[in-house]
């Protein structure tokens, strides 16, 4: 009553109108506006030391359903709008998705703010607000181009507020602007999340797709995403943005300390940095010399910073980890440059390992290194990740201080992962083993004993079959592609990557093209489901779009062979496509190498919808693998200690294994055979063929056959419509484990301690 109320004196309010006479996007206007009061008279959650997770990307998707959850009314909000003519899910899909985030490292920041706040935890998220996230990705001939996706409106989730810092570079200084976005947690209080930002920004400097004039600070600074960083300007404006970052978060924790008349030389008492991998380093750095300002000595500052802050690294591929010239540091924030210099004294009396050295022969500045010295804990993001930092990767830290290293396994909400992208199997769930589950996600193992409950199984199945058609429609509307129910929804999404293979699943295509085109059917249709983007700059990735697209076109349009297989690339793959992809999924690809991924979100989100794993024994797979047992997940390829050794002996060549294999030598070569050539870009094609056929790096061909075989066995196994589904049930019972919940439950356990 009171909600109702509430909702028709806004909309009287705003619009002169009743509620009912309003259209969708008034609609959404009004309910924006009751949430954000809402949101505001919640109380701020409290407590004597405090968590700030820094991170250079917080991928929030849409907020509105979510708040809704979260504030326990998102039924009684949808009866009031059906009630004046509105569809709920209609009103939510008016929201513009802020994407301020590449891929998994993004959502992980956002999930974990979820459950900080769940579990009534003070800790807010610091980080930038771009005012153009991510690219939107377009195809055009096959090929991904990248415009600008604007999403700030009139209409956000931002709050301006009155809070504003000084930020010194080389050449000029800036005042910030701080907005925040409200982050309430299911059913509790709130924290904060704080987006800094310049007034001088300009969005009408950018060109021809994403280009913009990368010299001009004043104007770009917050302007992007990630710029593309190929250059050297893009390189030095990463710098810009992540000083501009942590000095903003360091003066503003000061702040607070001061108001709050505590010590500064006590800080570690009082305050907990998370730096969620490398892009927000400089915070060390950047605090040890405003505590030089405040009357510290260095040696006080290095002593309570280095209490202070606790480091999270997201990858072992090399070229992930920052290494900044001393140069560029000397170019754009020289205040800094003898403090590293002197972190880098100390960490060589420490140790006189080059390998641990902050500043390299080639002075270079080693980001995670200094982390790692100057924090108080290094953790990994999966069980068999924290493993190989421990032993290969960063071994010689591991021996310098092996009682800061520990492993937090990655975790997801399922506010937003099962609640609200699939009611109707939260629904079962709760009418099953009722609603403890979301408070404590480990209850959701009560489902194991319904492992022969037939009826329970057949209605996961109907279930699956709705979430289907439902994706089927969205899919239809947005791409004017119609996909088959009956078919096995095969899913890979995430970023385009080579170590994460998506080439090996085109490869997968192929065979099964060929295959059919010699008149051998699967055992059951299937659609292959793509959702990625590639970075700009990243030209091999952006072959393996072309490759997929044009495979797609061949295939989906040749009568013989699209009854039984068709190929399906979503166009710009988000938050919001990844909540109707998820619950539609049948076959989940987790395919990377082994030993590359260092833990996957996707996996643990599919695997809650009850899809199915088909995956190397890597990142979180390995976790799942052992919650699940054989019989519901399907692992094939090399190990990781095998990669590592082929790695170390420099003895895999792709040329060797098509030397042996006729059929595989043909699969591979129809890349760049006649019918790919005529539909696609031969250039394009034959970078990609080559790639494969002479470096491989990602070890395509090591796994493409046991990949092949495996996938074969999943889709026979698909027809047996009830022993399939008990794999869906297994799944979700067990997927209890991968709450974010859990993981914050232990980052507060061993790392924070608040
Ligand atoms: O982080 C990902 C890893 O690849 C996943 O295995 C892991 O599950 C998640 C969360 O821990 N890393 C990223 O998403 N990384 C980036 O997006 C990124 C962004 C900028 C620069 C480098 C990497």
């Amino acid at each position: 009553m009171q909600l109702e109320k509430q909702l028709q004196d806004t909309s009287l309010k705003l619009y002169e109108k009743r509620l009912g006479d309003l259209t969708k996007e008034q609609v959404y206007t009004v309910l924006l506006a009751v949430v954000k009061d809402m949101l505001e008279d919640k109380e701020e959650i409290s407590g004597e030391r405090k968590l700030y997770y820094f991170s250079a990307e917080f991928l929030i998707g849409k907020l509105m359903s979510n708040n809704l959850i979260n504030l326990g009314i998102r039924k009684e909000v949808r009866d009031i709008l059906a009630q004046n003519g509105f569809d709920l899910a209609e009103i939510e899909e008016i929201e513009a998705e802020p994407s301020l985030g590449n891929g998994g490292l993004g959502r992980l920041a956002a999930c974990f703010l979820d459950s900080i706040a769940t579990l009534n935890l003070p800790g807010d998220g610091v980080g930038l607000n771009y005012h153009l996230g991510l690219f939107k990705q377009k195809f055009e001939n096959e090929k991904q181009f990248e415009t600008p996706d604007y999403w700030i409106d009139d209409h956000s989730w931002l709050n301006k507020t009155r809070k504003s810092y000084l930020v010194e570079f080389k050449d000029f200084a800036i005042k910030s602007t701080l907005y925040d976005i409200d982050v309430v947690g299911y059913h509790g209080k709130k924290n904060k999340l704080h987006l800094f930002d310049i007034g001088s920004v300009d969005e009408s400097i950018v060109h021809d797709g994403i280009q913009f004039d990368k010299d001009n600070i004043l104007k770009n600074l917050t302007l992007f995403l990630y710029p593309d960083d190929s250059d050297d300007a893009g390189r030095k404006l990463r710098i810009y943005q992540q000083y501009f970052m942590v000095s903003n978060g360091a003066q503003m924790i000061l702040e607070d300390l001061k108001r709050r008349h505590k010590d500064l030389r006590e800080m570690h008492k009082y305050v907990a940095i998370q730096i969620n991998d490398t892009h927000p380093s400089m915070v060390i750095p950047e605090l040890i010399r405003l505590l030089m300002k405040e009357g510290l000595t260095m040696k006080e500052a290095i002593h309570t910073v280095q209490l202070t802050c606790a480091y999270t690294n997201h990858t072992i591929l090399a070229e992930a980890l920052e290494k900044w010239p001393l140069s560029y540091l000397e170019e754009v924030v020289p205040q800094l440059v003898p403090i590293i210099e002197a972190l880098d004294a100390v960490a060589a009396i420490r140790s006189d390992n080059p390998k641990v050295a902050i500043i390299d022969n080639e002075k270079l500045v080693h980001m995670a290194h200094m982390d790692i010295h100057f924090g108080y804990s290094i953790n990994g993001v999966a069980a068999i990740h924290t493993k190989i930092l421990e032993e290969t990767e960063l071994h010689d830290f591991y021996e310098l201080y092996p009682s800061k290293f520990n492993n937090k396994t990655n975790g997801i909400t399922f506010r937003r992962w099962l609640m609200d992208c699939n009611e109707e199997l939260t629904d079962f769930i709760d009418s099953l083993i009722g609603e403890g589950y979301k408070a404590n996600a480990e209850e959701l193992k009560g489902l194991l004993k319904y492992t022969e409950d037939k009826d329970v199984l057949k209605k996961l199945l109907e279930i699956k079959e709705l979430k289907k058609e439902q994706l089927a429609q969205y899919v239809y509307n947005k791409e004017g592609i119609k996909l088959d129910t009956d078919a096995i929804f095969d899913v890979q999404i995430k970023r385009l990557h080579e170590y994460k293979r998506q080439q090996m699943n085109v490869l997968y295509i192929i065979y099964q093209y060929l295959q059919i085109k010699a008149g051998k059917l699967p055992a059951h249709p299937i659609t292959c489901i793509f959702g990625a983007k590639a970075a700009p700059a990243y030209v091999i990735a952006k072959d393996i779009i072309h490759a997929i697209l044009t495979l797609s076109n061949i295939i989906n349009n040749d009568p013989e062979v699209s009854p039984y297989l068709k190929v399906v690339m979503v166009e710009n793959y988000n938050v919001t496509y990844a909540e109707k992809l998820i619950p539609a999924a049948d076959l989940s690809e987790q395919i990377s190498l082994a030993s590359k991924e260092a833990s996957g979100t996707g996996n643990m989100k599919l695997m809650l919808n009850g899809a199915v794993t088909l995956g190397t024994d890597d990142g979180a797979n390995v976790e799942i693998h052992e919650l699940v047992g054989d019989d519901n997940i399907y692992i094939f390829g090399a190990d990781s200690d095998t990669v590592i050794k082929h790695y170390e002996n420099a003895d895999y060549h792709p040329a060797d294994i098509l030397a042996n294999d006729k059929q595989l030598q043909e699969v591979v070569d129809f890349l760049v055979g006649e019918e790919m050539r005529q539909a696609g870009d031969p250039t394009s094609l034959e970078r990609l063929h080559h790639e494969l056929t002479t470096k491989d790096w990602f070890m395509t061909l090591l796994d493409v056959r046991d990949y092949i075989k495996t996938k074969e066995q999943a889709i026979k196994d698909y027809k047996e419509r009830e022993v399939w589904a008990r794999k869906m049930l297994v799944n979700i019972a067990e997927a209890g484990f991968f709450s974010s919940d859990r993981t914050i439950a232990q980052y507060n356990e061993d790392i924070w301690k608040l």
